[in-house]
Order: structure tokens, then C-alpha cells, then sequence
């Protein structure tokens, strides 16, 4: 990205040269207000369910399946150790020990470095001091202004005993922080879900027999009363299909698809994920496979009122999914989700989806889990948007149609924010992609 000073350009001036251009893109691509659409991350009045600080950075799950590439510890040893225990054995062994090459490494050095904090320090103590004096509402109004991440969206789950009754409990949280609606348990481990639904009223039958669809449908509807999520979403296995004889089948097209069209709530699709591949690793046990996208297709046609939003976690699956989306108007392609996040399939993911799509997809999400990952993720993120960006409009103007700063500023503001929100309904933005 250059460093040059900022140009002073009226934003209908046509940029003619490559180096003006360059600037002007990575300019609006650092300054353009970001909404991240999907992160686990939750407002402060959901308490400890938000993560933030050094222990909780180096105890990311990506790290620990490193560590145990790099370590002779057991995962039973790990998983009996204390969290700060595990940091420290995380630092040691990957950062001390071990150069942090990976992207998830790398970004705990962007993050230190960010806060004024030795990226080479020889232990945490320097950290944690740091982390200890600081409060939570003065950290998140900093990391916030650092990324310019304008607002996030949350992953909400009614089934997590955490989190299920600080909503029944009626909060009234962070406007920064938006709500999703999650539905794995639901569409994922029905059987595991029945009971737990029976013991909350709900009369609902494993084979779905009775009103078990009115049922769920009843119980859909006061969770998004509840919640107010912008979208429903939902993680998917490589092997997801649809329609399907199964509970999963039934339950989205008796149960949740219906009731997204009634609420006019988008839906999002996250798939390929291979959940335990190596359990005893835990959470960092997933793994992915590539999924039959004619799935989605039948969705995106079956449900042609509906909008989906739509990430796939294999690299194959990329291609399709630019591809579907020149097909169906209501099917809007998401973020470079967890596996697809680093630097080489980024820059490939977005250059395919500008080539195909121009701009109107949603360039990224965090998928943070810790606050602290915004610095890094965003920043990665911007810079390889950015430089996608600019090979793209490169031949334009060496085609003689030039480029003005209005036109770089609303396509990085689409890319990053606007696209979204027209999607949900944040802002009727003019010229949002809507279902045909
Ligand atoms: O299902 C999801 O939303 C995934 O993002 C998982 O939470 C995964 O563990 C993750 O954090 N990926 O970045
Ligand atoms: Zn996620």
C-alpha cells in the first residue's frame, strides 16, 4: 500500500495515473467504515461471553491446532492445563521458540504491535499488565476506532445455556453490536434439540409428527422478537443437500424457511464444514470438504422471495459460488470464511469474485472471536481488497475510461459495508442487488 500524502482530488476529478490511482484505492479502502458481518464476538452486557485479551488471543483455536504441530504436549495434558498455562505454553512454543509464520501467529505479532506492545517479548508479563489496566469500554471504543469497524454482527445461539438467558432476561445492548439468529442445533443435532425444546414448552416430536413445524415456527418467532437479528444463519456440512428426506430437510422447509420469508429475515448458509474431524483437538478439531452448491441453487430458485447470504469454506467451491450468483439476484456471496482466510486464497477469492461479480458481493467478514483479532484481521483484510481492487480498475484506465475518487470511494464503501446493509435493510442504499 503507498504512503504518499493524501492527494487532494474533487471526487469528480478522473484519476488518470496508475500511482494516483493506487493511493486513492488504498486510501478508501483504510478509511471506509467497515460493518463485519459475521464474528462470534458479543456486547459488553453479555459479560464473560465476550472474549478480549492476551490469553484469550493466544488460546484461539487456530493456534492450538499449531501448537500441537509443534509440541509434544498431549491434547488430554493441554486441555487439563489452566487457560494462562496454555498461553504461555502457546507463546513459548510458536513465537518464542518457532518464528510465527502463519497467519494466525502473525496476527497475534500485528496485534501486539498495534497496542505499543513487544511482538518479541520473551513472555506475557508485559502483555497481561497491559490487558489488566485496561476496561473493556475503553478497550472496544479503541479497537473500534483503530479498525473502523463501524458496527459488527454477533453469532447468537438460543440453546447456549450462557447466552439464552441474558436474552430471556430481557438485555438491552450495544447498538455497535447487531444480532444474528443461529440455528445449528436446530438443523444440525435435531434429536439433541427435541428434548431441550419439550423442557421449554415447546411439543415437538423427534419424527416431526403433531404440530412439531407450528411448533417450531412458534419458537422461531420468539427468538427473533426476542433478538431482532438482521439474518438467520446456519453452518452446513460438506454433505448438505436440499431439498432432503431428513430432519434437516424438514425443519428448513416447513420451519425456518417459511418463517425467514414471513419475517423478510435474509438467511445465511456457511458450508463445508467437517464438525470433530479430530475431537479430541475440540474446537479446533473442524476440518472441511468440498459441498454440492446444487443445493443451493435449489434453494436460491425454490425460494426465489427469500435473500441468502452465502459462504463456502472450500476453496473449490469459490468458483461455483461466483457463478451461482450471476444466476440468482437473491443470492449475495460472503467474507473469506475461517480456513479461506489467508492472504493467498483472500487476494484469489476476491479477484474471481470482482471478475465475475463487479461489486456486489461482501468482501469480508472477521469471524473474530476475540476482540482483539479485529486489529489484525481488518487489516489484512483491507489491504488485499485493496490491492484486488486496484488490478481491477487498472485497465480501465488504460483503456481511457478513467476513474474518479467518488466512484473508488462507493465501491470500497459497497465492498465493505453498504452492500450488507442494504441487504438486511440497515439502509434502503440505492442500487442494492435485490431478488428478481
Ligand atoms: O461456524 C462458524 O461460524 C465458524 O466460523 C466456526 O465458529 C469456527 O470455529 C471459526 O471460528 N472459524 O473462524
Ligand atoms: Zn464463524
Amino acid at each position: 500500500m503507498s504512503t504518499e500524502p493524501s492527494l487532494s482530488r474533487g471526487p469528480a476529478v478522473p484519476i488518470r495515473d496508475a500511482r494516483a490511482l493506487r493511493h486513492q484505492v488504498d486510501t478508501a479502502m483504510t478509511e471506509t467504515p467497515v460493518t463485519d458481518m459475521h464474528t462470534h464476538l458479543f456486547a459488553p452486557e453479555f459479560g464473560t461471553l465476550g472474549l478480549w485479551g492476551i490469553d484469550e488471543l493466544l488460546t484461539y483455536h487456530y493456534l492450538i491446532a499449531e501448537l500441537f504441530r509443534f509440541s509434544p504436549v498431549t491434547p488430554d495434558r493441554f486441555w487439563a492445563m489452566g487457560k494462562p498455562q496454555q498461553a504461555d505454553l502457546i507463546w513459548e512454543t510458536l513465537f518464542v521458540r518457532h518464528t510465527p509464520l502463519s497467519e494466525a501467529a502473525r496476527g497475534v505479532v500485528t496485534v501486539l504491535s498495534a497496542l505499543g506492545l513487544d511482538p518479541g517479548a520473551p513472555d506475557l508479563s508485559e502483555a497481561r499488565a497491559y490487558f489488566r489496566s485496561q476496561s473493556l469500554d475503553t478497550y472496544l471504543r479503541r479497537v473500534l476506532d483503530l479498525t473502523r469497524v463501524r458496527e459488527l454482527v454477533m453469532t447468537n445461539d438460543p440453546f447456549d445455556d450462557q447466552e439464552a438467558p441474558v436474552w430471556e432476561g430481557g438485555v438491552r445492548w450495544d447498538a455497535r453490536f447487531h444480532a444474528a439468529l443461529r440455528l445449528d442445533p436446530l438443523l444440525n443435532d435435531w434429536p439433541e434439540a427435541v428434548p431441550k425444546l419439550s423442557a421449554r414448552g415447546y411439543a415437538v416430536r423427534e419424527d416431526f409428527a403433531g404440530d412439531t413445524a407450528g411448533q417450531m415456527r412458534r419458537f422461531l418467532d420468539g427468538w427473533i422478537a426476542r433478538m431482532r437479528p438482521l439474518y438467520a444463519a446456519v453452518s452446513l456440512p460438506d454433505t448438505f443437500q436440499f431439498p432432503e428426506d431428513s430432519a434437516r430437510g424438514r425443519m428448513l422447509r416447513d420451519a425456518v424457511l417459511p418463517t425467514c420469508g414471513e419475517h423478510r429475515l435474509p438467511f445465511a448458509l456457511m458450508i463445508g464444514v467437517r464438525r470433530r474431524v479430530n475431537p479430541a483437538l475440540r474446537q479446533a478439531g473442524d476440518g472441511l470438504g468440498r459441498a454440492d452448491l446444487q443445493a443451493v441453487e435449489r434453494l436460491c430458485a425454490g425460494w426465489s422471495g427469500l435473500r441468502f447470504l452465502v459462504s463456502v469454506l472450500s476453496r473449490e467451491n469459490q468458483h461455483e459460488l461466483c457463478v451461482l450468483a450471476r444466476k440468482f439476484g437473491n443470492l449475495l456471496p460472503f467474507g473469506c470464511w475461517w480456513f479461506m482466510n489467508n492472504p493467498s486464497i483472500v487476494s484469489e477469492i476476491t479477484r474471481e469474485r470482482l471478475e465475475m461479480l463487479g461489486s456486489s458481493f461482501v468482501a469480508q467478514h472477521s469471524d473474530a472471536r476475540v476482540l482483539d483479532q479485529l486489529l489484525y484481521k481488518w487489516r489484512q483484510s483491507r489491504r488485499l481488497v485493496a490491492d484486488a481492487l486496484y488490478e481491477a480498475y487498472r485497465p480501465l484506465l488504460e483503456d481511457g475510461r478513467p476513474v474518479t475518487p467518488a466512484d473508488v470511494a462507493r465501491d470500497a464503501e459497497r465492498l465493505l459495508s453498504g452492500n450488507f446493509r442494504a441487504w438486511v435493510g440497515l439502509d434502503a442504499a440505492a442500487g442494492a442487488t435485490h431478488p428478481r
